[in-house]
């Protein structure tokens, strides 16, 4: 059983729930939910240190960065800041969770949220080992970036090091396969938890942040991108996306950046027109450091979980929520259900319980499936964008709608 199969437990697992309102609810699925959204906090810091120093270690190599790296990182963190940003404001207008019956057995105390000058101050950790013990996000993330231009620069010790945290960063996307494959139970426990703690009313809130998702996703996808491609390319944003129609095919059935991006290659290079200098090296990039499509879910999620646990976010917990979400990013690899992991960092780092994940895992895997195939078209229009402007970029190819 995998991944793909909660869908089918779900709908079993609300129905036993709803049978036995309250029976449940301290036994069996209290203990299988809560050991399900421990396993995933247990991945947030080993997952982000290590695929972070592989991927910064990876992408400061001097003869790869350059004004190439440099363009394709800076926009790849631009796009994934305004999709979150998108995802915010939306999840502000509409209040999705506004009103929601937070479970009643989960006790909250909100964190008093640091200043942003505090913020700042607290990125640099005087002890790593420290911050890895704590979980502290944004101190990990930014040791873990240091630490990986560090390696680029120490010849072959470095080299040493970043075979190691290549090695390890295997191992753990094994932990991630593991935790994956057993996501199914844990969303059958989780979701009869909530069944049995909330009313058939409110899964209204839960359809409103579904669809909500679901719309920013759209929108980044038909106005953030073309507006990008139009302006900084010069390019017909809508044959992109014709092009693309077979590689959205395969993100949505994967929901694997990581697994589509052999296709996302073939596409960039044979389709779009993208020179291989550039595609093998933008392409591969973006797969990892680049999910704007999670960025999406992340920031809509932190809103619907604080307003579900009555929470009103302030101005620097919203920023930490870009900054967080924005950098973790970089590092994550592109595997079904990764999203939920760093949504649980995210949530550690602005002080929210991140057992409000139980109310949104159960519509997750849809979720997941759509945002893919947003990541993954961030990624051809940044490439296009970075060939086009170092003159890499086969306008005949890129305009030819026979292929
Ligand atoms: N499935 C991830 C990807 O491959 C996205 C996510 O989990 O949010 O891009």
């Amino acid at each position: 059983m995998s991944y793909d199969d909660s869908g089918d437990l779900i709908l079993t697992a609300l129905g036993i729930s709803f049978s036995f309102k309250g029976f449940f609810v301290e036994g069996i699925f209290e203990l299988g939910g809560t050991i399900f959204i421990n396993s995933l906090r247990m991945l947030v810091v080993p997952l982000v240190f290590v695929s972070l120093v592989c991927g910064v270690s990876g992408l400061s190599d001097p003869s790869k960065m350059g004004r190439l790296g440099g363009k394709s990182v800076l926009l790849y963190i631009l796009t994934t800041g305004i999709a979150i940003t998108i995802a915010l404001i939306a999840a502000l207008i509409i209040k999705p969770g506004v009103g929601f019956q937070r479970p009643e057995e989960i006790s909250y105390v909100v964190n008093e949220a640091p200043g942003l000058v505090e913020v700042v101050i607290n990125m640099f950790t005087s002890n790593p080992i420290a911050s890895l013990a704590e979980g502290n996000m944004l101190q990990i993330i930014i040791f873990s970036i240091v630490f990986g231009i560090a390696i680029t620069k120490a010849g072959d010790s470095g080299k040493k090091i970043q075979n190691a945290f290549e090695a390890a960063n295997e191992v753990i996307m094994q932990i991630v396969n593991i935790v994956m494959n057993l996501a199914p139970y844990g969303v059958f426990f989780l979701m009869a938890r909530l069944g049995a703690t909330i009313d058939l009313g409110d899964l209204t809130y839960i359809g409103k942040y579904f669809f909500l998702v679901l719309a920013v996703l759209v929108l980044h996808a038909v106005v953030t991108f073309p507006i990008l491609l139009a302006t900084l390319a010069r390019l017909n944003p809508f044959i992109l996306f014709y092009k693309m129609r077979e590689l959205a095919v395969f993100a949505f059935s994967s929901s694997s950046s990581a697994a589509t991006l052999p296709i996302t290659m073939a596409t960039a290079r044979s389709k779009l027109g993208v020179k291989k200098s550039v595609a093998s090296f933008t392409i591969p990039l973006g797969a990892t450091i680049n999910m704007d499509g999670t960025a999406i879910m992340q920031g809509v999620a932190t809103v619907f979980i604080a307003q579900a646990y009555g929470i009103d976010l302030t101005t620097s917990q919203l920023l930490m929520v870009v900054l967080t979400a924005t950098l973790a990013s970089i590092g994550t690899a592109g595997v079904p259900g990764v999203g939920l992991i760093m949504l649980a960092m995210v949530l550690q780092q602005v002080g929210l319980p991140v057992e409000g994940i139980a109310l949104i895992i159960g519509i997750d895997r849809l979720l997941d499936m759509t945002r893919t195939v947003v990541n993954v078209t961030g990624d051809c229009t940044v490439a296009c964008i970075v060939a086009k402007s170092e003159n890499e970029l086969d306008e005949s190819v890129y305009n030819d709608r026979s292929l």
